[in-house]
This record gives C-alpha cells, structure tokens and sequence, in this order.
C-alpha cells in the first residue's frame, strides 16, 4: 500500500470518532455518567416522605412533611437523607413565614448572615427583589453560595414570595457527576489543586469604594480545594464557581484561566441539571456542598422576590 488516501480513513467507532476533533468548547457529546447515589450506596425507601423525582441526578420534589411545624426526628433524618441523595429538594406551596423558615433550617445547623445581600424579616434572611425599586444584585451565573467564606454554607433554604407570570425558573447543577464525568488528563491536574476565591468578582460592582473597604477587611481571599469531598457522603465534586474562583494556586494566569474556564462550564450540562418552576409559597433546600445554581433572569418588568435563609457550614477538604 503506497498510494496516500485524499480523506481520512473512516474512524473504527464512534469513540474514535469523538477522539478524532476537540470541540471548540472541549465538551465532548456522548453517554455521560449519572450516578445519583455515592459509590456502593443501595437505594432504600422513604417510610416518611414521599420522594419525586425531578431530574436523574439531582433535584426532588418532596411531598408529606409539614414545615410549618417542628420536624419530628425520623422525619428529619429522612430529610437530610433525601438531600444527601438528591442534593436539591423541593416542597411545594410550603408557604412558610420568615420565623418558620428559619426555624426549619436550624434543623441542619447555624443560620449565616450575608452583609453583601439586602435583608429581609430577620438579619439572617437575605431578600432578592426584583422589579420593585429595590437595587438589584444579579444572580443569574452558575455559582455556588458564599464560597468566599473560609466556611461556605452547607445548603440554604429559598421560598419565593412572589412569582413572575412566566419565567423566573431557577436551576441547579450537582457538582458530583461533574467531576465523575471529567476527563482522566483533566482529573489529573484538578486532584489536589487549591484555588483562591474572593466575593470581588461577584459583588464589587454593586459597591462604592468605601463601602467595599470593609467588607475587603471582612472577606478577604480564601483558598478551597479545586475537588472537595462531601463530609456525609465522601463523594468528590467539583468546587470552583464563575462567582468567586479567581484563580488555581500555582498556574500562570493564561493556563489557570484556561483550566478554570473548563472547569465552570461543567455546570452548564443538562445531564447534570435540574430546572424548578416556581409558584408563590415553594420551598427549594439545596445542599450548597455539591451543587450550583443559576436564578434564570427572563421576567422583566415583572416582579419576583425571594427570601432565604442559609446554614453555616465547614471548611471544605
Ligand atoms: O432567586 C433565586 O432563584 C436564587 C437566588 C440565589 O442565588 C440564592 O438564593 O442564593
Ligand atoms: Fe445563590
């Protein structure tokens, strides 16, 4: 065989096809990994609530509990259980006051106060409203709460107060499959990586120099581990956010870009996401430790306010 071949040859399989080009976002498109559970983890009923399923990885609607009212202790074991499985749970027309929702997030933990967020009934409930004359801050970006902290939150309960006529969805994305989904060279270079995250990025543009002097003094940079480990489950997820991740330790600017910018597009795969369509009064708890989430911002002029309430939560390893 001499003769050189004008096209290439026919790749043998549809593997070698996907290795035959780098798509220009380095995304490849193929079966994904989708394990819901952790490794090893069988899947055993619910004997208090009732679990529906709103996506294949993340995102549950939860039916039978009454937050309204101290959570008996089997029935907040099941709960926790729920969002260790689901990472995000939904409850819907909940219709909790400030001092209920806050009281049902004590059920995990602290509650954090956020001085960067307009407060609403209490100083541990942060409001967003939009379409009012409130000064909006933005939360349409992937990202994952206060990751700026030495502590992030370990998840935060959001009930909207009013709600748009159409649109004002938000989405969250489970941090776990993105990383189970990464790439063996990718893998390789993100295990033991730190990065720097600071609230800048987020928030500076909301403030005047003297305001944000304070908050610099308050929050200054802080590193994570680029993959974190989940205390409860010991799955490794993905923990760097278009937010608050400045920069990988180590790299120069252009390859740490370049890296971090793969990395926060793993967010945006619908495999891994799950999308909630509010009404007044619902409830969405997410576990902040795994996930990210992104309030879809497609309602203006309309009105839509949220409140939330967030528990502290541990220095990530
Ligand atoms: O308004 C929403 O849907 C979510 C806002 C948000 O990012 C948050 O509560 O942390
Ligand atoms: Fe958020």
């Amino acid at each position: 065989m001499t003769a050189v071949s004008a096209s290439p040859a026919l790749p043998a399989s549809p593997l070698a096809l996907r290795e035959a080009r780098v798509p220009a976002d380095g995304m490849y498109e193929g079966r994904r990994t989708l394990r819901r559970l952790p490794e090893g983890r069988p899947e055993l009923p619910y004997a208090h609530i009732d679990v529906v399923p709103q996506g294949r990885v993340i995102g549950a609607e939860i039916r039978g509990a009454d937050l309204t009212r101290p959570l008996d202790p089997a029935v907040r074991d099941e709960l926790n259980r729920a969002l260790l499985e689901w990472k995000v749970l939904f409850f819907r027309g909940a219709h909790l006051t400030s001092d209920q929702q806050r009281a049902f997030a004590r059920n995990w933990g602290e509650l954090e106060t956020n001085p960067l967020l307009a407060r609403g009934a209490a100083d541990d409930v942060a409001r967003f409203e939009k379409g009012g004359g409130a000064a909006p801050t933005f939360e349409n970006v992937w990202h994952t709460d206060v990751t700026f902290r030495e502590r992030p939150a370990l998840g935060a309960v959001l009930q909207l107060r009013e709600v748009p006529p159409v649109g004002g969805d938000t989405m969250w994305a489970d941090m776990a499959a993105a990383y189970d989904n990464l790439p063996d060279d990718i893998r390789a270079r993100v295990d033991g990586a730190v990065a720097v995250h600071d609230f800048i990025p987020g928030f500076a543009r909301f403030y005047g120099p003297e305001q944000l002097a304070p908050l610099q003094d308050e929050f200054p940079p802080v590193t994570h581990p680029v993959v974190r480990t989940h205390p409860e489950t010991g799955r490794r997820m993905l923990f760097v956010n278009t937010s608050f991740t400045t920069h990988i330790v180590g790299m120069d600017r252009a390859e740490s870009d370049r890296l971090l910018g793969y990395l926060v597009r793993q967010a945006h795969v619908p495999e891994y996401q799950v999308r909630w369509r509010w009404q007044a009064g619902d409830i969405a708890f997410w576990d902040n430790r795994a996930t990210q989430h992104y309030a879809v911002d497609d309602y203006a002029p309309h009105r839509r306010v949220a409140e939330r309430v967030a528990i502290a939560g541990d220095r990530p390893y």
